[in-house]
């Protein structure tokens, strides 16, 4: 299998300080990435300088350090524009992440466009964050959650898809790939099909944008959300990228300072987007963070991280199958990132610590994604998650990990 080389991985490395650390004295592996991605030094000094040099609230202030906290904060918003390549900077608003992102598409166009009887379609791949919101949503309004099945490989079954859908369906919310098992989902031909209903989708891309270039106009989804931490930003932000015409028309979610234009006791007259949707003084450092994530992931190009990962991703797949006695859960075609498995005999919690005294850091348990578990008739799995500065030898770790776990186990 020939090697990647576009990527210059231990220059990257060096860039995420994290990484050069011993774990119980062992070099630290880490494959937690699903979790939450590692921050380079770029990222850590961007929120640094802002909080040494830049702090001011925004939006707000005459005085020359407002205006250049305002300037760094909407300057972040056109980097994230530019990245999801949305039509216009009013379509990306921030939230704390995708959780909130989804949330407050649930409680504002979910809420208004949703009644008794009506149907929202999620998938059975989905992150609890894209169920948990749908269903409170349906409780509320005596509406229904249809739910796309998925194979054995962990592909979403698309004929069942077509047949959910009907003239009731009002909202499909799908994950852009799988957090439990790496599947990518055909995001696209799901858009196109509901758009032939005339049904908005929602797009959980928490899992996509680390590994793969996203275009939202490209999609044509109607609504997309992801969180900075997942890529390589700080934690406690997120984007909601929503079509300027459906943001017009949906009802603001909180209220506060900023997303007002004027308010008297009688009457409050709303601010334009995107600041409708950002009441309070929002997480500033945060964004401006997030804003130098993106231009860390530009400079090296998310064609090549791609590319790399996808290769990085084959040799983990064919090292961890010629393990005897592992299982992969989660064999799709289209796949990003992920690598879930069970061993025969152990359980993943046992698996997971037995790792961790190897300094490899997996995660282990149901993944926030407890119908997939079901699906696949495990209550959990142990899911080795990848980023761009993990490398082959980072795989070799984990297969040599595992074999002492067996180690362990068959004594
Ligand atoms: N959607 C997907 C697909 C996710 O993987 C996650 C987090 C979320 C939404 C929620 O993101 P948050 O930043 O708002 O919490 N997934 C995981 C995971 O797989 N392990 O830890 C968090």
């Amino acid at each position: 299998m020939p090697t990647v080389t576009s990527l210059d991985v231990s220059a990257i490395r060096k860039e995420f300080p994290i990484l050069a650390q011993q774990m119980h004295g062992k070099p630290l592996v880490y494959l937690d990435n699903a979790a939450t991605s590692q921050k380079p030094k770029c990222v850590i000094e961007a929120l640094t300088r802002f909080y040494l040099m830049d702090n001011a609230n925004i939006h707000r202030g005459v005085h020359e350090l407002s205006e250049r906290a305002t300037q760094s904060y909407e300057a972040a918003r056109g980097k994230v524009q530019r990245f999801l390549n949305a039509a216009k900077e009013q379509e990306i608003i921030f939230v704390r992440g995708a959780t909130e992102g989804i949330n407050l598409v649930a409680q504002t166009y979910g809420r208004t466009h949703v009644g008794a009887g009506d149907e929202v379609v999620i998938s059975a791949l989905e992150h609890h964050s894209n169920i948990v919101p749908w269903q409170m949503l349906c409780e509320e309004k005596s509406a229904v959650l249809r739910v796309i099945p998925i194979n054995d490989r962990g592909e979403v079954e698309f004929d069942q898809f077509e047949k959910l859908l009907n003239r009731r369906t009002k909202l499909v919310a799908v994950s852009h790939v799988s957090n439990a098992l790496g599947t990518i989902n055909p995001v696209r031909k799901i858009i196109n099909t509901a758009h032939g209903w005339n049904v908005p989708v929602l797009i959980d891309g928490a899992q996509a944008v680390s590994h793969m270039r996203v275009d939202v106009r490209n999609l044509d989804c109607d609504f997309y959300v992801f969180s900075g931490h997942k890529v390589f930003g700080p934690t406690g932000i997120g984007v909601l990228y929503g079509k300027e015409k459906l943001l017009e028309g949906m009802p603001p979610w909180q209220g506060g300072g900023d997303m007002i234009r004027s308010v008297t006791f009688e009457k409050t007259i709303y601010n334009d987007l995107p600041y409708k949707f950002e009441a309070g003084t929002p997480n500033i450092a945060g964004v401006i963070g997030l804003g130098a994530a993106i231009d860390y992931l530009d400079h090296i190009g998310m064609d090549a991280i791609s590319a790399y990962e996808d290769d990085l991703l084959e040799y983990g797949t064919r090292a961890l199958e010629n393990i005897s006695g592992l299982r992969l859960i989660g064999t799709a075609r289209e796949k990003a990132g992920v690598l879930s498995f069970v061993i025969d005999g152990v359980h993943p919690h046992d698996a997971g610590t037995i790792l961790d005294l190897e300094g490899i850091a997996v995660r282990t348990g149901h993944h926030c994604a407890q119908p997939v578990m079901d699906r696949f008739g495990v209550s959990s799995t142990t899911r080795a998650s990848l980023a761009f500065y993990n490398t082959r030898e980072d795989i070799d770790a984990l297969v040599a990990g595992i074999q002492k776990v067996k180690e362990v186990f068959t004594v």
